[in-house]
């Protein structure tokens, strides 16, 4: 069987078997002889799915996850949606109740919703890693990936400011080989003149498979925008004829904050590799059946 047929088998599959003990080996190997990590299954068939069953892409994707996590304190160690409500609140973020003719999870950020003085980019950057977190649990995420639309209405200097090099690398990592998620779409609406310096920055870290992924469609971008996302899942303000960018906001926001407890316990975990039976799994479920 090929990568992507190994993809389509659900996580008992007995076929799945050798690979999932091939990463694990190979995990173990790599980890420092004096740490206790241990890890499920599930966890590692998010990345083994993330590299269509290509072990030894699957294990630096993993390895890379963790070092990213280990060097990113700021970021990783804090995944609390209550801490950010106030941005949540302001319609910054939305992951569509529908997925894309492809099956691929679509996540809307709207950046200009984002008050510089009152968030940092840090507290902006945990929104999706702890979105990340909850939608990567999900089976048919893991397959089909996600799709991002990045509303940069709004985007001014002050943003550019919170933009170093050292966030730029960051950003850059997380969508190119240290997140196990397949980034399947970058979409820029109402992106500024003045925003391509900053992008300037980001795009020289970014492998050519998702330079190629990243599409900008300016003010204007109703038409183009239509021939990647099916009207009847985007929000009207995006040209769609789906529920409103407010609700869909406001149910994302809910959904982050009845998951508080696992992400605080992904967070604080060593490797985040948290797949216990609690009632916050209940909730994964239901999301990924969705
Ligand atoms: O976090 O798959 C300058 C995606 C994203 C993630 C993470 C994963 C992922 C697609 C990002 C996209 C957003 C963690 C796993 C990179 C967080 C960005 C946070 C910063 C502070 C936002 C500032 C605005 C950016 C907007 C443009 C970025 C694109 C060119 C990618």
């Amino acid at each position: 069987m090929n990568g992507p047929q190994l993809n389509e088998l659900p996580d008992d599959s007995e076929q799945l078997e050798p690979y999932v003990s091939g990463l694990r080996r190979g995990a173990l190997q790599a980890a420092d002889p004096s740490s206790v990590w241990t890890f499920t299954d599930t966890f590692l068939l998010r990345f083994l799915r993330a590299r269509d069953f290509d072990v030894e892409l699957a294990l630096k994707l993993l390895l890379n996850y963790l070092r990213w996590r280990k060097e990113s304190p700021e970021i990783s160690t804090c995944l609390s949606p209550s801490s950010v409500l106030g941005l949540l609140n302001t319609s910054y973020h939305a992951v569509l109740p529908q997925r894309d003719h492809t099956g691929s999870r679509v996540l809307i950020y709207r950046i200009g919703q984002w008050n510089s003085k009152d968030w940092s980019a840090f507290q902006v950057f945990r929104i999706s890693l702890m979105t990340s977190e909850i939608i990567s649990r999900e089976i048919e995420t893991q397959r089909r990936g996600v799709k991002v639309i990045f509303d940069l209405q709004g985007w001014c200097l002050a943003h550019a400011m919170q933009i170093n090099a050292s966030l730029a690398r960051k950003i850059s990592s997380v969508l190119s080989d240290a997140f196990p998620l397949k980034v399947r779409g970058i979409h820029l609406v109402n992106e500024p003149m003045f925003f391509h310096p900053v992008f300037a920055m980001i795009r020289p870290f970014l492998p050519d498979k998702i330079k190629q992924r990243i599409h900008m469609h300016g003010t204007d971008f109703q038409d183009s925008l239509s021939d990647f996302f099916s009207p009847h899942i985007l929000p009207p303000e995006y040209g769609g004829e789906g529920p409103d960018i407010e609700d869909v906001c406001q149910d994302w926001t809910n959904q982050l904050l009845q998951s508080e407890n696992l992400l605080k316990k992904i967070a604080s975990h060593p490797t985040g590799d948290i797949t216990s039976e609690d009632s916050d799994d209940v909730m994964a479920e239901q999301l990924s059946e969705g």
